[in-house]
């Protein structure tokens, strides 16, 4: 038998998905690279929810692609060195794809992955896979692995544990069991107390397994690489008595360690039906007291507990060694296989400058903290959008009328009228068909020094007046000699006839609540001066806001005087503008929506069309 046996997987063995697993596919190729696979051992993917394209994966520290298939037809027809389908399909469609895979004459093995299959339906397709000569490993599986040649999905676990087991190369010790987290514990035992694994399947946990115990420890008996054979039973069926027969027949004689877990059961008064469908014991036959007992009269090497387990595979290791059935080879050095950098980092292996830095908010944890507050914490507080303002521009609480300063500033610039430039411009866009944020963004962009943008200006040239010290005549004066406007002055229809409402209620605010207010003062006593020459050239809203601004930071207290002029120089109080009259073109968009206005054209009897006439004439 031994020189006809065909092993289930070599490292040529190449597998196609059923069902949509990128770790899966992931931990088999690092394994396959692992252990120096030519080529690596999944072949595709086949996902009927999505047309066919390709996902990206390391080969190493490479990226490759595997294909995904919408159709099996396909995947099989493009993939004719594929015999091995690993069917991830959950419980309900598990029966027909794997159904459908028996179609293939390719396919030679199939891992069912699936827990809670009915089991009329996992006897049928037994039926029909034995009828094709097609191995089925599971349901309730995690699958199998061959070192050095193939695993199946996430058997063995992560790629630390691959390799702190040696499952990259073989060893001598083949095994199978029911569960797969059992199978993790046997790759560990067997590879401390051997040269290791030779291969490993997790029949799985159902009461009707696609293949049996037997099944794989007669191929492990064919197989001349298989020199200790394990079996790890449990409680439930009685599948360990046909193993009886065959050591008794000699039809298995190499040594196989056996035990049945589930000894414990004799401590309960009544049944006990453990994790897997299968384990429970319906008559005393099947329990593992009574399976281990037969066991070991019949010639298997059964352990006087599962703790001892280990000590017997070392102890049937060594013998073979000794007597030169097991030749020892040396040991390659452990591969190096390039670890996921999420994962790296999270073992703390590794360390990398960030490219971003951003201290303002952290999604990150529990909850959402802005500033380092959590956001329930902002509402418990009720800090408004002025609190919340001051954490995520200046990071920091400011008192309560600063937070009530900055909502007035928003409520006040909220809008215009429909005359202003953005808000002509929003319109415009709008009703050229733009969307939301394409007709918010064309009304933004005129913000700027002329119209809604002098706070920035504003609150330089009066603090850099200030500070130097000249008398508000003299910083008139000398903004007259160099021909510059006063930023934060002036306004189109507003003045001293007509005062604007908002800079009032912005001005009487401030003088009651802020501390101290140096720079407001100044600027109307620069405002004196220049209404005197036209009555239009008041201190406006944006110049009201932005000399407050001023007063707020260097005097509120919160901020150091650096600080305080860092945030001056930095050009951020436009924002207080732009943030406030975005409220208004939002509702010049929806307005004109509601409205269904039409395509904007200006009329011509609006525009003086003075263009030159080519023979110079005028
Ligand atoms: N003169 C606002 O100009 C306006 C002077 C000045 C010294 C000045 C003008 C200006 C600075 C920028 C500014 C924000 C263009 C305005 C806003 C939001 C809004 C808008 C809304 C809203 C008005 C007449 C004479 C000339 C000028 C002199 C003018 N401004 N001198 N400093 N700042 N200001 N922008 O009326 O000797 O005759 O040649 O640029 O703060 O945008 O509602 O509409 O909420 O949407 O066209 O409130 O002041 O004045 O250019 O005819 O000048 O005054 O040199 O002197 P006007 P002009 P002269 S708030």
């Amino acid at each position: 038998k031994g020189s006809d046996y065909k092993p289930l997987f070599t490292n040529k063995t190449r597998a196609l998905f059923f069902g949509m697993q990128p770790r899966a596919c992931q931990g088999m190729l690092d394994f396959d690279y692992c252990c120096k696979r030519e080529k690596g051992s999944v072949a595709g993917m086949i996902y009927p929810f999505s047309g066919n394209h390709s996902q990206k994966f390391y080969w190493g520290t490479k990226e490759v692609l595997i294909p995904v298939y919408q159709k099996m037809e396909e995947a099989m027809a493009k993939n004719p060195d594929v015999d091995v389908l690993i069917n991830f399909a959950s419980l309900r469609s598990a029966y027909d794809s794997t159904l459908a895979a028996l179609q293939f004459p390719q396919i030679k093995v199939i891992a069912i992955i699936a827990e809670g299959i009915p089991e009329h339906l996992t006897r049928l397709l037994i039926k029909e896979a034995n009828a094709r000569g097609v191995t089925i490993i599971g349901p309730a599986t995690v699958g199998g692995i061959k070192p050095g040649c193939f695993k199946i999905g996430n058997t063995g676990g992560m790629i630390d544990n691959i390799i702190s087991a040696k499952l990259y190369r073989p060893g001598s010790v083949a095994y199978v069991s029911r569960s797969g987290g059992m199978s993790n514990e046997l790759n560990n035992i067997i590879s401390r107390n051997s040269n290791g694994v030779y291969e490993g399947v997790a029949i799985g946990g159902d009461r009707y397994p696609g293949s049996t115990f037997m099944d794989h420890l007669l191929r492990y008996q064919d197989d001349p690489d298989a020199k200790v054979l394990v079996l790890l039973g449990e409680v439930g069926g009685i599948e360990e008595y046909a193993i009886c027969e065959a050591l008794k027949s000699s039809r298995i004689n190499k040594p196989l360690i056996a035990w049945c877990i589930g000894t414990c059961a004799k401590m309960f008064s009544s049944d006990v039906q453990f994790g897997h469908a299968g384990a429970s014991a319906h008559s005393d036959r099947e329990t593992a007291l009574a399976k281990n007992k037969a066991l070991r009269e019949a010639g298997a090497l059964v352990p006087e507990s599962f703790d001892t387990l280990g000590e017997l595979i070392h102890k049937t290791y060594s013998e073979l060694v000794a007597s030169g059935v097991i030749l020892v080879k040396p040991e390659p050095a452990p591969p190096k296989v390039p670890i996921d950098y999420k994962w790296a980092a999270e073992l703390g292996l590794i360390r990398k400058s960030a490219n971003f830095v951003s201290s303002i908010s952290d999604e990150r944890g529990e909850e959402l903290l802005y500033a380092g507050m959590p956001i329930t914490a902002v509402f418990k507080e009720n800090i408004g959008i002025g609190g919340v303002i001051s954490l995520l521009w200046f990071q920091r609480r400011l008192p309560d009328y600063a937070c009530k300063f900055i909502e007035m500033a928003l409520m006040v610039t909220a809008d215009h009228g429909p005359a202003v430039s953005g808000a002509h411009n929003t319109i415009v866009a709008a009703r050229a068909g733009k969307d939301l944020v394409s007709s918010l963004c064309s009304g933004l962009l005129t913000i700027g020094d002329r119209f809604g943008g002098a706070l920035d200006g504003a609150a330089r040239m009066f603090s850099e007046a200030y500070d130097a010290g000249l008398s508000p005549r003299d910083f008139v004066d000398s903004m007259r000699r160099q021909h510059r406007l006063i930023m934060g002055i002036g306004h189109k229809v507003k003045s001293l006839t007509n005062p604007d409402m908002r800079v009032v209620i912005m001005k009487e605010f401030v003088q009651e609540h802020f501390p101290k207010t140096p720079l407001l003062d100044y600027a109307l006593e620069v405002e004196k001066i220049t209404t005197a020459k036209k009555t239009n050239l008041i201190l406006n809203v944006d110049g009201v806001i932005a000399v407050a601004f001023v007063d707020l930071l260097r005097e509120c207290g919160a901020f150091t005087m650096e600080e305080a002029n860092d945030y001056i120089q930095m050009g951020g109080l436009n924002a207080l503008f732009v943030l406030g009259r975005t409220t208004g073109f939002i509702g010049h968009y929806l307005d004109q929506r509601r409205l269904k206005q039409g395509l904007y054209r200006h009329p011509w009897d609006d525009i003086a069309y003075l263009s030159r006439p080519q023979d110079g004439s005028q």
